[in-house]
């Protein structure tokens, strides 16, 4: 029965043709789902309701394929997509599959790997180039090792650094308004992955040529892995206009990496997630699509599939409503206000923000009283309990 949280083309939820084309094959069983082509699976992506479709280059062509059955297979797909109304707006490069790509792609230590990883990403650019995307992402699976007696982690950054510049230069000069968007992960599959965090990331488009082109890729999974907290990698990467792109799914804590539905774990850390994306709070929300990169249960049939995907979306959607309804909530707005101090006399948050050379100065002629500020509590038990009433239903109703 459709509601008001089913999802439409004007929440942008975008998928992955490798997401929903997930067969559930894993490292200790073979595939339980029959293959869907990707014609099949942009019906069904437009079907549920979502509004665009990403690839990987082999997600659609498969690697050697010839150009004239490159060329026919991306005018059918590019066909399929038009007739359903969909969009693919981020397309990435797969450099991890084939065996070339064992020790690395752009960290690989032979600089031949490099050099054909380097134009296997540049075909995959102009394929998204054709289907019109807007945003490349880098997510280098192989750049790791297992064990670092292979090369110095140095040379792996620098040699990153170099095909990242090559491939930013190569772009600039073509004329395309692309936006890159790389994606850490701290391990699997190789046993430590290079630039592991959202937060490494950032440092490293800072040393290339073009970092105004460069942002990053969070996903959930790869920054709950290791138990760090995701909303602040995805607050960071906002807070320095560098959001290009986001990998939403779910997660356990130390755990391989799941790819979950959105929202089945962890639901608290998705509220606040689409709370942060959203902007409920007042402030600027992000502006790219809403981009799922997860699978369905292994378990599950092709049908199971389109639960997961309706599933992800509805998720995302009622939690905006929550947080919504969290932000307008009387209690929670006034617990806020309260500790924010607008109107303390002394003035300390705009010599702050005002900053300069004599800030340290001004600060230090305030009075201050610490014993009287330590005496009181602050109420985010209260306003904890705020939330959880709401994520429960009890309070704040759940309007679309
Ligand atoms: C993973 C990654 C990938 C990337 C994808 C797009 O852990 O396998 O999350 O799914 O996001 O390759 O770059
Ligand atoms: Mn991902
Ligand atoms: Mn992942």
């Amino acid at each position: 029965m459709p509601d008001a949280f089913d999802p439409t083309p004007a929440d942008r939820f975008t998928f992955g043709l490798w997401t929903v084309g997930n067969r559930g094959g894993d490292p200790f069983g073979l595939p339980v789902r029959p293959a869907l082509t990707p014609v099949q699976l942009v019906a069904g992506l437009a079907q549920a309701g979502a509004w665009g479709v990403n690839l990987h280059d082999n997600d659609l062509v498969p690697f050697g394929a010839p150009a004239a059955e490159r060329d026919r297979i991306v005018a059918e797909f590019r066909r399929a997509v038009a007739d359903h109304g969909l969009c693919v707006p981020m397309a990435t490069t797969n450099l991890f599959s084939h065996p070339v790509f064992r020790d690395g792609a752009f960290t690989a230590s032979d600089p031949r790997v490099r050099a054909f990883a380097v134009q296997k990403a540049m075909r995959g650019i102009e394929l998204g180039v054709e289907l019109g995307a807007e945003t490349v992402v880098f997510w280098g699976g192989r750049e790791g090792a297992e064990t670092d007696a292979c090369r110095d982690p140095r040379d792996a950054i620098r040699w990153y650094r170099e095909c990242m510049n090559a491939l930013t230069h190569w772009v600039r000069g073509q004329g395309w308004n692309l936006r890159f968007a790389l994606e850490a992960k701290p391990n699997e599959p190789r046993g430590d992955i290079y630039l592991a965090t959202t937060g490494h990331m950032l440092h490293f488009i800072e040393t290339l040529d073009h970092p105004e082109m460069c942002g990053v890729n969070p996903e959930v999974a790869h920054e709950t892995m290791p138990g760090l907290s995701f909303l602040h990698a995805v607050a960071q990467a906002m807070e320095c206009g560098k959001l290009f792109h986001v990998d939403l799914n779910a997660q356990r804590i130390g755990k391989f990496d799941q790819d979950l539905r959105f929202g089945s774990e962890d639901l608290k850390g998705a509220f606040f997630l689409v709370r942060m994306l959203e902007g409920t709070g007042g402030r600027p929300a992000y502006d790219g699509p809403r981009h799922f990169d997860a699978h369905a249960y292994r378990t599950e049939d092709v049908d199971g599939v389109w639960d997961f995907a309706r599933g992800c979306m509805r998720t995302y959607r009622i939690l905006a409503a929550k947080a919504r309804a969290f932000d307008a909530d009387p209690e929670v707005r006034a617990i806020l206000a309260a500790n924010a101090h607008a109107d303390e006399p002394l003035d300390c948050a705009s010599i702050l923000r005002a900053g300069g050379a004599n800030a340290a100065a001004r600060l230090s002629a305030l009075s201050v009283d610490p014993e009287a500020i330590a005496a009181r509590g602050l109420r985010y038990e209260r306003l904890d309990q705020l939330l959880i009433e709401h994520l429960m239903g009890v309070r704040g109703g759940v309007h679309a």
